[in-house]
């Protein structure tokens, strides 16, 4: 298997420099007040690069896992709103987004609520990035685009806010394609409940009215 064979070189060449590494002595060391320090003191490459040839070994044999990438992807993490949904979003994201560097700020936020009818006011415009700006560099990454929609979809928004007029206003219909905030659905849920409650009730009365329907022919015959 070609990991096995990267593995096996890795370990031969990791060897290698491990024999031609001398071992830090610490009284080559120039610095003699700090011998806890000797490697770094010392500079020592060939130390630096057996640390990463071990790194290296390790997340090829399973034991260490590689530095997270971190690459954010809209479909695994906004599981509640459809491909379609999300592609909506993205498509917006990307027209107002003039500049192009793929972060709204708050200019071009600006511009959005204007195009969407609903213009707000500077203060206005910096308290609805506030609200989803999670690493608060003050302008919206995609990801943050998307929590709007998140939080309008579960009915954590106020009514009046600027966020949720952005949700509303955006033409992506976030609660009626699949998507039900925990507030719909409890919603829906109790509406069921009650439906349930009415045809059996009805179910009901027509068993009654069908029994006392045979009982009267009954008697007459
Ligand atoms: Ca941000």
């Amino acid at each position: 298997m070609a990991s096995e064979e990267l593995a096996r070189k890795l370990q031969s060449r990791l060897a290698v420099a491990q024999e031609a590494e001398p071992r830090p002595e610490p009284e080559l060391c120039p610095v003699r007040s700090k011998p806890r320090e000797p490697e770094a003191a010392c500079g020592d490459s060939s130390s630096e690069l057996s640390a990463k040839l071990t790194r290296r070994l390790d997340i090829n044999e399973g034991n260490a896992a590689p530095r997270p990438t971190r690459v954010f992807n809209p479909y695994t993490e906004f599981k509640e709103f459809s491909r379609k949904q999300i592609k909506d979003m993205e498509a917006m994201f990307r027209r107002y987004d003039t500049g192009k560097d793929g972060f709204i700020d708050l200019m071009e936020l600006k511009l959005m609520m204007e195009k969407l009818g609903a213009p707000q006011t500077h203060l206005g415009l910096k308290n609805m990035i506030k609200e989803v700006d999670e690493d608060f560099d003050g302008k919206l990454s995609f990801r943050e685009f998307l929590l709007i929609f998140r939080r309008a979809a579960a009915g954590e928004l106020q009514e009046e806010s600027g966020l949720m007029a952005l949700a509303r206003l955006s033409e992506i219909n976030v609660s009626t394609e699949g998507v039900m905030g925990a507030k719909d659905f409890f919603e829906a849920k109790a509406q069921d409940i009650a439906i349930q409650k009415i045809i059996l009730h009805f179910h009901f009365r027509c068993m009654n009215l069908a029994l006392s329907i045979w009982q009267e022919t009954k008697s007459q015959s």
